[in-house]
């Protein structure tokens, strides 16, 4: 329920347009209403009440108003004048306000149909049902947050570990937006000095200025592979990190997702095949979020149902992340391997993920080394939980986790846009000579660079941002 007044409101041409689009379309801006608690039973209870009519609607079901950003103990009634509840009221004036319209809050007690009850006096009382995400977009269109704020807010909601939250909040905060902003107004410098280069013909722009654009660029260019790289570690923060466990049957795969995961997730038997179906186990790795995946043995024949099996298990393993690719210490595989025939219990591994081969069952075999180079190769045992530490150390390095320090809860779609901008930002690097083209290169860069905080963006992107908030907020 953050304000946030040091976003300045942005007089953005894209922002304005859509606003007025939106308008258009619903005719003027009309008052929304929804519970803004959980579902279910909960000591306290919130609606949430957000539009110009916000004041009126609160008055016909609470009476007066408290002053502003005040609680007011008060009693609720629908419109026969039926007691519906009682609690505190509190009211948010325009423009000081989460949405930036008039915004009004009734506090009640958190039992579903209570919620249900004062909502629905809300809404015979004008107002409308609030969709998903809908009091976020109008607090972007009112220019109380960007889009990266708009969808750190959904992030810090979803955030399935504290290192995650932390991320987010920082992004609301707006730290990830400002870190763009900077990149951007140093693009801008060097644009107008390229533009004042633009007319002199090329033969006359001294090496001074010719040096000095080169340093520019290269700082830029430097300072967005920072961003990027703390986005990046942010995004696994996101989503998690997809680590499926492949090999032969029997070689105690689940035995291991077990032991990472510190509870009896998977049956371990000592038959082979034993796992039919993959199996999804969300853990934590200092603090880094994960989904462990064990699959069915890979091997020639089984029966229907373990065939099947093993076709989710490629299925899987096309969106990996990280392989676990297990064996048994010791055993023949392990031995071809030694010797460098390069015997692998996996037929089309996926290509460019990373791999980290682990000799499983230790305990039976401790004379075991795993063959050279040992970098991603480990020697654990499930049943003892020796070498595990080096497997989880073996596992975030795989993944790419630095631990950079202070990541931003980054999307792919962020990812995607800075991207963009380093090929535009190479590309520049390369048109030293031709200053137009180096213009225009720096131009593309800065537009999605734009795109990251919303100044440049599709008509529809919003709708998709939106959308995936799954609940009202
Ligand atoms: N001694 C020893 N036995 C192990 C170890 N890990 C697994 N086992 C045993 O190996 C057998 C197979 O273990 P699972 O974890 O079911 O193997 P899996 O790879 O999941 O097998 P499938 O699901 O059939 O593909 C079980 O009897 C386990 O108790 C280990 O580290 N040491
Ligand atoms: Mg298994």
């Amino acid at each position: 329920m953050a304000d946030h007044p040091h976003v300045r409101p942005q007089q953005d041409g894209a922002r304005e347009a859509l606003g007025a689009r939106e308008e258009a379309r619903g005719g003027a801006r009309d008052t929304i209403a929804a519970v803004a608690t959980a579902r279910g039973r909960g000591g306290i209870g919130v609606v949430r009440i957000s539009g110009p009519a916000a004041p009126e609607i609160a008055r016909q079901i609470a009476g007066e108003l408290p002053a502003p950003r005040t609680a007011r103990y008060s009693r609720f009634r629908d419109a026969e004048g039926e007691l519906i509840d009682e609690g505190l009221l509190l009211y948010f004036p325009a423009p000081a306000s989460y949405t930036g319209e008039a915004v009004v809050e009734l506090q009640g007690h958190g039992g579903a149909v209570v919620l249900q009850t004062l909502l629905e006096a809300c809404l015979a009382a004008g107002a409308r049902l609030a969709e998903p995400g809908e009091f976020t977009r109008r607090a972007f269109l009112e220019g109380k947050l960007d889009l990266a704020q708009a969808e750190a807010v959904i992030d810090l909601i979803d955030a399935a570990s504290r290192e995650a939250a932390r991320s987010a909040a920082r992004s609301l905060s707006g730290e990830f937006s400002a870190a763009v902003h900077a990149l951007v107004e140093k693009l801008i410098e060097l644009r107008s000095l390229t533009e004042a280069m633009l007319d002199f013909p090329e033969e006359e722009v001294d090496s001074l200025h010719r040096d000095d654009a080169e340093r520019r660029l290269g700082a830029i260019r430097r300072q967005l592979a920072e961003l990027l790289e703390k986005s990046r570690q942010g995004a696994m923060l996101a989503s998690g990190i997809h680590v499926v466990i492949a090999g032969r049957p029997n070689v105690g795969k689940s035995s291991l997702l077990n032991r990472l995961s510190g509870r009896e997730r998977a049956i371990v038997t000592a038959v082979a095949g034993t796992t039919r179906d993959a199996l999804h186990e969300p853990i934590l790795l200092d603090g880094v979020p994960l989904v462990l995946v064990d699959t069915a043995g890979l091997r020639s024949g089984g029966d229907e149902i373990e065939r099947i099996g093993m076709e989710r298990t490629r299925k899987e393993l096309a969106q990996a992340e990280v392989v676990l690719v297990v064996y048994e210490a010791g055993e023949k595989g392990a031995a071809d391997l030694q010797s460098g025939r390069g015997w692998s219990p996996i037929e089309d591994l996926p290509s460019g993920v990373p791999l980290i081969e682990v000799f499983n069952k230790l305990d039976l075999n401790p004379g075991f080394r795993p063959p050279e180079p040992a970098e991603n190769r480990v020697a654990v045992s499930a049943k003892t939980g020796e070498g595990l530490d080096r497997l989880r150390a073996a596992i975030l390095r795989a993944a790419g986790w630095s631990g950079a320090e202070a990541p931003y809860l980054a999307r792919a779609r962020h990812l995607e846009a800075m991207r963009r901008a380093a090929k535009h930002l190479e590309a520049a690097a390369a048109e030293q000579a031709r200053w137009e083209l180096f213009a225009e290169e720096l131009r593309l860069a800065q537009r999605a660079l734009g795109e990251l905080t919303g100044e440049f963006r599709a008509g529809d992107l919003l709708g998709v941002i939106f959308s995936r908030f799954c609940i009202v907020k």
